[in-house]
């Protein structure tokens, strides 16, 4: 089934003249609205009239987390307050984390996006679907949530944590389809088999998977352990959220929602744009948004363009798995953290040294991460009470700032590795 075949099984031209007339308009509504806009155009003498067909994206400026930084919290957004009616944040690479305000048409469009992708998966309204994203500032949530209520089968706003509950929950209601971390997902099937219960006591049938990366064999995994097919689910918080692009049943790649998000691979050192097909870092338009629309967001993932048509009869481009990032973003248990947000806290505090390591691992299906910080000579005591307490400071002081919890280990002054070159501040264990 095809949620909205007008759009997503549009002619290839049909698709480019909208996104030009789109992206026309775009440019117009940001060079009024957005200062920051005005002032790069004004700077690099391009004007809205420059800008006719999709193919003079070109011309126009990058946005970066940085600018979004820079701009905290409002400065990009281009509807007035009174028009949004929703906000969502991500983690910043310090200190102030990105804000993202939404319109109602905004929403509305979320929604659809959504709708498109779960129908994809195979969704219908006579499934149950828990969603099992974050509620909260995180887009997983609510972003999931309005699309499964938009396209009409039940939604189980489970978020996160109680796993016991939650498959209990999975069998009594019947549901049917799921929406979580593929991180999580195994998470569950560990959980299912310590309860005794096989995937035959439940009936999950559809997953969909997203907001970190994953594999080929951890879909088999998944798909195996819980007996049910998992998708991919793909979106970022400064574009919209999840939705921004999803798999069909060919499971060859994620369809972009490219009628609202246009996408472009470029070169991430030349910032040139590369041909279909060729891996680069992935950059959005967002060419229907109000509340914040972005012009060329990099996002940091690199990947490639699926050239040629899908089997499925959708038209849009599909976009290759996330081979990484052209930045040090980590993605632990689904949250964004930047080894700088460490950095920052540790900064902060006299009795540390500038000296750590963040080691990320994964046991039992959950992602772990240790904090490793040199303790300044000064500060190290014998006394097991006040470390014990310093100790606790650190944890709460990183939870606050990276909404996960981390393991911290003090170290003696002196015992981490000192680098010649590029410092490492990441062992990253996880086979992903
Ligand atoms: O993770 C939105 C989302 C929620 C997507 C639920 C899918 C499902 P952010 O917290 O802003 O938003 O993180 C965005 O997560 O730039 C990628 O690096 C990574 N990411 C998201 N989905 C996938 C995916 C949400 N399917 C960042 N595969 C993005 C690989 C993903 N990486």
């Amino acid at each position: 089934m095809i949620w909205n075949p007008n759009k997503e099984c549009m002619s290839r031209d049909e698709m480019r003249q909208l996104q030009g007339k789109r992206l026309h308009k775009l440019v117009n509504y940001v060079y009024h609205n957005v200062p920051f806009y005005r002032n790069k155009m004004q700077a690099m003498d391009v004007s809205p009239e420059d800008i006719q067909s999709i193919d003079d994206i070109v011309k126009l400026p990058f946005t970066t987390k940085q600018d979004l930084r820079d701009n905290y919290p409002y400065g990009l957004q281009a509807a007035p307050p009174s028009e949004i009616v929703r906000v969502h944040a991500s983690s910043g690479t310090t200190g102030n984390p990105t804000i993202v305000g939404y319109t109602r048409k905004d929403l509305a469009v979320w929604s659809e996006v959504m709708a498109r992708a779960l129908t994809a998966y195979g969704i219908t309204r006579d499934d149950t679907f828990s969603v099992s994203y974050g509620y909260g500032l995180f887009t997983g949530g609510l972003g999931a949530h309005y699309g499964v209520e938009n396209l009409g089968a039940t939604v189980i706003p489970t978020s996160t944590g109680n796993t016991e509950k939650h498959i209990r929950l999975i069998r009594d209601l019947k549901i049917s389809g799921i929406a979580c971390t593929p991180s999580y997902a195994l998470y569950l099937a560990e959980t299912l088999d310590k309860m005794g219960l096989t995937k035959d006591d439940i009936g999950l049938r559809i997953g969909a998977f997203g907001a970190e990366p994953w594999t080929e064999n951890m879909r088999k995994e998944i798909e195996e352990r819980l007996g049910l097919r998992g998708f991919n689910l793909y979106g970022l918080s400064e574009i919209m959220g999840p939705g921004v692009s999803y798999e069909c049943e060919e499971q060859n790649g994620s369809h972009i929602n490219e009628d609202h998000f246009y996408p472009e691979i470029i070169n991430p050192e030349t910032l040139e744009q590369l041909p279909l097909g060729q891996q680069g870092e992935l950059v959005f338009t967002t060419l229907t948004k109000e509340g914040m629309p972005l012009l060329r967001y990099r996002t940091k993932d690199l990947c490639s363009l699926i050239p040629g048509e899908c089997a499925c009869g959708r038209t849009s481009v599909r976009m290759g798995r996330i081979m990484g990032r052209s930045d040090d973003m980590l993605i632990i248990r689904g949250i964004n953290v930047f080894p700088s947000q460490v950095e920052s806290v540790i900064l902060e505090m006299a009795e540390f040294e500038p000296q750590y390591m963040l080691v990320v691992d994964r046991v039992n299906n959950l992602d772990t991460l240790q904090v490793q910080v040199e303790v300044r000579k000064d500060f190290f005591s014998d006394d097991i009470g006040r470390m014990l307490a310093l100790k606790k400071r650190l944890c709460d002081k990183l939870k606050s700032v990276l909404s996960i919890s981390a393991d911290v280990k003090l170290m003696e002054p002196n015992s981490i590795e000192r680098s010649q070159g590029k410092t490492k501040r990441v062992i990253d264990k996880r086979n992903i």
